[in-house]
């Protein structure tokens, strides 16, 4: 603290595509070094702030994030790293820049294995590995700062650890501690917890439903194992009809959309699809289907898609033919 009263700048710096808990963490130490200190303290994210991280602070503090980027870092004397452990998070401009013009004036608040490297720069380190969130440290030196928390740092805080935790899924003694005292000072939970939640549109719910409600469903018998596939037409969300199918029990979802002769596949697979057939979607079958409509098809074992010109009921053909062979046996549809 005795070295940040003769601070004039202090930058807050975020990690790439910073996320709840770099920026909400960053968000609070601002506001509460802010009640100690008189200098102008800013929050930078040279390297960006993701869409969740960005709705939860507007969501929280009723507006949006005043987030600086490389020329405003330039002008600070000071420096904290807030969630980073590299600064190769941060992007390469502003890495060479704090190499070579904030060596001894950069603090660290952080929750990752500490890097040497990064050690070596800063002046002090509040680095703590066995901490679940970086905003549990920033609580902490809320504390021995001997400040109180309002109600909304208490729940920027409180999304920040909800985030790091994946809602307490991950938990210690300090997590409900700390969740504990943010609850007393006042953060509504129901609150918080809902801004993870996305909204679904009224169309995207439409193409859901349709989804399932044009579905074909096959029945195959793969070395003593029933699987469940299921294909079906929209006209767009396919993958979050493709998602959806899945969570309706299919063991792989394949959703044509597209308009006119643009289609689209999108695929989805459960582990267990994987696990019993060895076919990855991305390499073995939108690859394939690839090799003979055309097109760019591609993706990874359990999701993968495929855009092409044609008709539907071609690429249908042809989608139908590739499972088939992949699956060596033939696809009837179950009633
Ligand atoms: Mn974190």
């Amino acid at each position: 603290m005795r070295k940040l009263k003769e601070v004039q700048r202090l930058g807050l710096v975020c990690h790439h595509n910073a996320d709840p808990d770099s920026l909400l963490s960053a968000e609070v130490l601002k506001r509460i070094l802010g009640r100690k200190l008189s200098c102008e303290i800013l929050i930078l994210a040279p390297a960006g702030v993701s869409s969740l991280a960005r709705r939860m602070y507007e969501a929280i503090y009723g507006e949006e994030p005043l987030v600086e980027g490389i020329e405003e870092l330039m002008m600070c004397d000071v420096l904290g790293l807030v969630d980073v452990s590299t600064l190769e998070q941060l992007g390469h401009e502003a890495k060479d820049l704090i190499e070579s013009k904030f060596r001894g004036k950069i603090f660290i608040v952080d929750h990752h294995e500490p890097h040497e490297r990064t050690m070596r720069l800063s002046f002090l380190n509040l680095i703590e590995p066995t901490s679940k969130a970086t905003a549990i440290i920033v609580h902490r030196i809320a504390m021995w700062i001997g400040v109180e928390l309002s109600k909304e740092e208490a729940e920027a805080l409180m999304a920040a650890i909800l985030h790091d935790t994946r809602h307490l899924n991950i938990l210690d003694i300090e997590v409900l501690e700390v969740m504990k005292h943010l609850l007393e000072r006042g953060a509504d939970y129901n609150k918080v917890n809902r801004l993870f939640r996305r909204e679904v549109s009224i169309s995207e719910r439409i193409a859901r439903l349709k989804a399932a409600q044009r579905l074909k469903l096959y029945r195959v018998s793969k070395d003593g194992e029933d699987l469940l596939i299921c294909i079906s037409q929209v006209s767009a969300f396919e993958a979050s009809a493709a998602r959806a199918l899945i969570e309706l029990g299919a063991d792989l979802a394949l959703v044509i959309g597209g308009k006119g002769e643009d289609v689209r596949i999108c695929a989805r697979a459960s582990p267990r699809f994987l696990e019993v057939t060895g076919t990855s979607l991305g390499k073995d079958v939108m690859m394939e289907i690839g090799k003979i409509v055309g097109g760019g098809g591609g993706g990874h074992d359990l999701a993968a898609g495929l855009n092409v010109r044609g008709s539907r009921e071609e690429v249908l053909k042809v989608l139908m033919k590739v499972l088939e062979d992949k699956l060596k046996t033939r696809l009837k549809e179950y009633v």
